[in-house]
């Protein structure tokens, strides 16, 4: 060991900083409520005080911090998408989260894999030339590789023609990676903690109050919770899965269906899997963690409803897809398996921005594609909550596009079957 490191463990001058200030009291009135304290919303409070200096800040959270879809993902990230709203988007925040560790100075073992998006039939190899196309367009790495190439640069894979899906080639966007989603929400926390915003866990909200506004509309003033009510300047709520009964609480509908996704990991195998492969026919997803877990996932539950509880049905269909694409791990153990609740929009896009309440702004539908966005909702959420303008960035998922029928249509690039 370093005697650097030594030194620095074993003397009192250098206490280890606790990563979050103690809990501080609920204040009467906060400029900035944020109704959620998942990933989205603690980078919403993070980019508030770093890039804006704008801390009187309450996130709250009806049990603790990231213990929500933030913890219930499988934590892929990527920006290969299929529109340019979407890879505009997802691109910022890969760029965001590259940097990321060196911003909280705290290792969110960000991994760059290479992300692989299997093709088994023709016209899938055409979308996926048409994704890369339009990926190169915006300078994103990502192009279209035809078997052989794939089977030097994936060999794991099994290549057969006796399976049902022989695989005739991929998208391989080499940014693709993974992350530690608890290190992330926990480095967004203490980042903005440390520089005075308030953290609530436990801190259920049950409504808020909505007042007339100028004109003949209705404007947010507080928020309800179990703890007493809050004055509040501006809310936005950033409550993946539960999207849909905070708006009603505030008095307004989101186009969305909530369904529950499971994902399981296997015990700790020796590194043999450097890539993120994704095969939307076989509805797989699999990396392998630091630690040596299969991380998998598959499609989404065939019914709406709130619950993250798991079954064996998804566990046995994904295992024999699993068994499909890497047979020699047959004798592998599951170790975990959970559940997190997508909040699915028509056009698998998310919704940001305004809302028919003045002063009450939305971070939702993030179906199963949120953890990857979630440095680029902080820092626009953050930037709209501090300037009154919504940020280009997300302008294209505002919640009036459902009115315009300007829909962004995501389904081809969403990795999960659904
Ligand atoms: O969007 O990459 C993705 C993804 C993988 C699993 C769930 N979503």
């Amino acid at each position: 060991m370093p005697f650097g490191l030594l030194k620095f463990g074993l003397n009192k001058g250098h206490p280890v900083p606790r990563a979050l200030p103690a809990e501080s009291d609920l204040k009467d009135s906060y400029d900035i409520v944020i109704v959620g304290g998942g990933g989205h919303g603690l980078a919403t409070a993070y980019y508030l005080a770093v890039d804006h200096g704008i801390t009187n800040v309450a996130v709250l959270d009806k049990g603790y911090i990231g213990g929500g879809n933030t913890g219930r993902n499988t934590a892929i990230i990527r920006s290969n998408y299929l529109t340019p709203e979407g890879v505009k988007f997802y691109d910022e925040s890969v760029t965001l989260y590259k940097d990321l560790a060196n911003d909280f100075d705290m290792n969110i073992m960000y991994s760059e894999r290479g992300h692989y998006t299997l093709a088994h039939t023709d016209s899938a190899i055409r979308t996926m030339r048409w994704r890369a196309e339009v990926n190169k367009h915006f300078g994103i790495e990502s192009e279209l590789v035809l078997r052989d190439e794939l089977m030097r640069m994936v060999p794991q894979l099994n290549y057969s023609d006796e399976v049902r899906y022989p695989i005739m080639g991929a998208l391989y966007h080499a940014p693709g990676a993974i992350a530690r989603h608890d290190a992330v929400a926990w480095g967004y926390a203490a980042g903005a903690a440390m520089r005075s915003v308030h953290i609530h866990q436990n801190t259920e909200v049950h409504g808020f109050e909505i007042t007339k506004a100028n004109g003949s509309g209705q404007r947010v003033t507080g928020v309800k919770t179990n703890r007493g009510t809050i004055k509040a300047g501006k809310v936005i709520q950033c409550v993946a899965g539960m999207s849909g009964v905070v708006s009603d609480m505030a008095g307004f509908k989101l186009p969305l269906k909530t369904i529950p996704l499971q994902a399981c990991v296997s015990q700790p195998q020796k590194p043999f899997l450097d890539a993120i492969v994704v095969s939307g026919s076989l509805h797989v997803y699999v990396s392998q963690s630091s630690r040596g877990e299969l991380v998998m996932g598959g499609s989404t539950d065939p019914y709406g409803v709130y619950m993250t509880r798991s079954s064996l049905d998804f566990k046995e269909g994904l295992m024999m897809h699993m068994l499909e694409l890497l047979p020699f791990i047959g004798e592998v153990k599951l170790l975990r398996q959970w559940a997190g609740m997508t909040d699915m929009t028509p056009d698998f896009a998310p919704i940001m921005g305004e809302t028919p309440i003045d002063n009450y702004y939305v971070d939702a539908g993030w179906g199963t594609w949120g953890f990857k966005a979630t440095p680029v909702c902080g820092k626009r959420n953050a930037e709209m909550l501090a300037t009154g303008k919504v940020p280009d960035t997300i302008a294209p998922f505002a919640l009036q596009r459902f009115h315009d029928f300007k829909l962004v249509g995501e389904k081809g690039a969403a990795s999960v079957g659904h």
